[in-house]
């Protein structure tokens, strides 16, 4: 693998409606971001993205974007956009935006002229298609429910075409003008200083041009929009021209969101010549299926969950580098998630940030993740700010179940989960803001907040300081970066454990992922302990014993170690 300006950083996602108020209005803005730069320093934190802050009716909190050369007011103004670069740049500290080109927002100009237009220039910026017979041309279904068509307003046998909500029309990336348009945006955007973007639903981009109906795989009808995906060849040369005409003068920092792509494409996306630098590894996100719905989720177990870290990093770790992540604001809170009941503490929430931050690949933390934030409790369908928490809560309804229940079960899920505002300190709303916060805040931040564990010694907070800090450090950088990733004890259950053997030193990552204590046996001496998340006064000492060339290892429940070994 080659190597990269950022493969020794740690990045840091930032939903910028709930990271920090800057102005007293309750939501969250760029100034906001611009005092909390000391904080993320001090964490470690070397590239920060940043979900969208362009111009937005927020149908899908600015997701929907309606003119990608504006900052949106709520905000602020370009002028606080180049403070913050400015000021980041001080700290050495990279900021990513989002780039969000599989669709725009109805607003935006483009389509309020292809609104007028239809078989005009900017119409042609859109899939509009003809129905048949006044119904949707095909049976597709949007990723936020209901068919990806919309009527055309004014016009009986005219659709739009779109993914997501039915103000997100998506953008047709045949036309090559309107290509070059995003091109144009891009390097506007390179050329002010930030050092790449997080390409949102990239995959989307193409179709299958044949616009056809596929099996229905529900009684609405339609099908899963992953079906299309599926079916739409030839992504990689839109990606390609992308990169040429946009990234590459630039030496951007590319990082795709991207679902439902064939493994065997890897090398296509991260390889030497790929078309990103790097991707999420979503390969635990996916587990647990729900194919009809949330309703139909299933558990994800710890052994799933290894399974699928040791798959996806046995695929990519020759090729290229993922990016790790437990949660975005797209997802639950991962304390919430993946730990069992049991497990719902400091001692298991250092245990997950152990897993992420020790797994070969690029640490993503989500604003709050290093705390230990958790889920929120819903106390009614009302508080609900999410479109896709509002349409799960349809489907779950329609299948019978009565409102409590259906609200239980899109808590678990919900995207707002994620997107509670940030808990600075135990302070009103959280020390996020001095009016009410535009999205409740948790009722527990009194007792999750960043003021009390940046005190603490043992915090979760000071835990991913140390672990961050590992990949910077001289001597063990090329083990914890670099390091090959190769499982052990694979027939334990609970559990994960791997090497990563860099060239001088071999570094051995255990995790017991169960409250039980456990034994386990490993061939090698143990030089030292480097990382242990039961030094606090909660758990009793793990003891490690010799066995001839070997070393035995008692562990806690949840216990995380890492621990240096003879090569
Ligand atoms: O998410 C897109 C998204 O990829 C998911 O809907 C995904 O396709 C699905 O979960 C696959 O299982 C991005 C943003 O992160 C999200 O916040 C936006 O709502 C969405 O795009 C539309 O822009
Ligand atoms: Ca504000």
């Amino acid at each position: 693998m080659e190597r990269k300006w950022w493969h020794e950083k740690t990045a840091y996602q930032i939903y910028p409606k709930s990271f920090m108020d800057g102005n007293g209005d309750g939501i969250g803005d760029l100034k906001g971001i611009t005092q909390k730069l000391d904080y993320l320093k001090g964490l470690g934190i070397g590239i920060v993205w940043i979900s969208p802050i362009y111009r937005s009716p927020f149908v899908d909190q600015g997701y929907d974007i309606s003119d990608y050369y504006g900052v949106d007011p709520v905000f602020g103004t370009m002028e606080d956009m180049d403070e913050l670069l400015a000021e980041a740049k001080k700290r050495d500290i990279r900021i990513v935006m989002d780039l969000v080109v599989n669709h725009c927002s109805d607003r935006h100009e483009w389509f309020q002229k292809a609104l007028k237009d239809p078989f005009g220039k900017y119409g042609d910026y859109f899939y509009i298609k003809e129905g048949k017979n006044g119904k949707p041309p095909c049976n597709w279904r949007s990723y936020f429910g209901g068919s990806v068509w919309e009527r055309l307003p004014g016009y009986e046998n005219l659709f739009y075409l779109h993914m997501f909500a039915k103000e997100q029309p998506d953008l047709n990336w045949e036309n090559p003008e309107l290509r070059q348009e995003i091109y144009r945006m891009i390097r506007w955007w390179l050329e002010k200083g930030i050092a790449g973007f997080r390409l949102d639903a990239i995959i989307n981009i193409k179709k299958d041009l044949r616009f056809q109906d596929f099996p229905a795989d529900r009684d609405d009808g339609l099908c899963a929009p992953a079906v299309m995906v599926r079916h739409a060849k030839g992504v990689h040369d839109f990606l390609r021209e992308m990169k040429r005409e946009a990234f590459a003068p630039y030496q951007a920092f590319t990082i795709g969101e991207l679902f439902d792509f064939r493994p065997e494409e890897m090398e296509l996306y991260i390889g030497k010549n790929g078309c990103f630098e790097s991707i999420f590894d979503f390969s635990p996100h996916v587990l647990g299926g729900g194919e009809k719905g949330w309703y139909d989720r299933k558990p994800v177990t710890p052994d799933a969950f290894r399974n699928a870290v040791y798959e996806s990093k046995r695929m990519s770790q020759s090729i290229g580098m993922m990016a790790n992540i437990i949660e975005n604001h797209d997802e639950p809170r991962g304390a919430s998630r993946y730990l069992p009941e049991a497990g719902r503490n400091e001692t298991g929430k250092k245990m997950l940030a152990g897993i992420s931050l020790m797994t070969i690949g690029l640490p993503f933390l989500y604003q709050g993740q290093e705390i230990g934030m958790t889920n929120k409790r819903f106390r009614s369908i009302e508080e609900v700010d999410d479109i896709n928490t509002l349409d799960e809560y349809q489907v779950t309804l329609g299948q019978g179940f009565d409102e409590a229940e259906a609200l239980q079960i899109v808590a678990e899920m919900s995207r707002d989960n994620a997107r509670t505002p940030m808990q600075w300190s135990s302070d009103l709303y959280a020390g996020f803001s001095k009016a009410v916060p535009w999205l409740r805040e948790n009722d527990n931040y009194r007792e999750i907040n960043v003021a009390e564990q940046e005190g603490r010694a043992d915090s979760v907070l000071s835990f991913y300081k140390k672990l961050i800090a590992l990949r910077t450090d001289p001597v063990y950088t090329e083990a914890v970066v670099y390091g090959e990733q190769i499982p052990v004890l694979e027939e334990e259950t609970n559990f994960i454990g791997f090497y990563r053997k860099g060239a001088e030193k071999t570094l051995l990552v255990l995790a017991n992922y169960r409250k039980e204590k456990r034994e386990v046996t490993i061939s090698q001496a143990i030089k030292k302990v480097i990382i242990d998340n039961c030094e606090d006064r909660d758990c009793r000492e793990h003891l490690i014993a010799k066995t001839g060339e070997g070393s035995r290892i008692s562990m806690e429940g949840y216990q995380f170690l890492v621990v240096e070994v003879g090569n």
